[in-house]
């Protein structure tokens, strides 16, 4: 059994009303302007900017404060090759007859298909693998919580720590994904769940003309 931990005072600095106004309305101007984009320029990106959006996605609350999360970061080229190969294997499958035909209408819009060359054009892939479960120290199996949950939150501050640096990522979903633990050697516990292309964007990078829906219609007040 885990012993408690100590309290310590929070570090908590309370602001004005009218600067957290003035934050929040230049957050929000901030993120907006993030799109996902599938057109990667292979430019370099240093390692630092990546170990610094690694540890600020690593900042994520979670569940029992277990931090169930692994973030593979890739730049080798011949390890991207095959992890591009062996995506647009299941893709082919995918696009030809695996996905339901609601599924394609649904992607259509976006004009994905097969072919995921941002895995070899982006300077890096990191890849969020989710440990369903940890070890205690006598290496007994420890059960994480809401797994699922905390690591799709902290692969939310990674996307937009990825954001505020002026780098570009994309949210890929190979499907199935069981490919990556074999590639990437990772332990039975942990289960791909995010392939993320980091980089800057290509010259010619283009995105669909897409709107957000508004907050009347995200938002419910009672
Ligand atoms: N994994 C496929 C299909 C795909 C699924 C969803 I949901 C998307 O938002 C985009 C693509 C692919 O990556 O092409």
């Amino acid at each position: 059994m885990s012993s408690s931990l100590p309290f310590v005072p929070l570090a908590f600095e309370r602001l004005t009303p009218d600067v957290s106004l003035a934050r929040a309305r230049a957050h929000y101007a901030h993120v907006d302007r993030r799109r996902t984009t599938r057109h990667f320029s292979t430019d370099a990106v240093p390692r630092e900017l990546i170990e610094l959006a690694i540890r600020s996605a690593g900042t994520a609350p979670s569940g029992a404060h277990q931090q169930p999360w692994t973030f593979v970061a890739v730049s080798d080229a011949a390890l991207k090759r095959q992890m591009r190969e062996a995506a647009e294997t299941e893709e082919r499958a995918f696009y030809a007859g695996r996905a339901t035909p609601e599924w394609l209408e649904a992607l259509a819009p976006l004009g994905t298909d097969e072919h995921k060359p941002h895995l070899t054009d982006a300077p890096w892939v990191v890849v969020l693998f989710r440990q369903s479960y940890g070890y205690f120290p006598d290496g007994q199996k420890r059960t994480h919580f809401y797994a699922q949950e905390s690591c799709g939150i902290a692969a939310g501050f990674f996307i937009s720590a990825i954001h505020d640096m002026g780098l570009v990522c994309l949210t890929h979903t190979p499907s199935p994904m069981g490919f990556l633990g074999e590639l990437l050697q990772r332990p039975t516990n942990e289960k791909a769940m995010l392939v993320m292309p980091v980089g800057y964007p290509a010259a010619d990078a283009a995105v669909p003309d897409l709107t957000r829906k508004p907050l009347e219609a995200i938002a419910v007040w009672k």
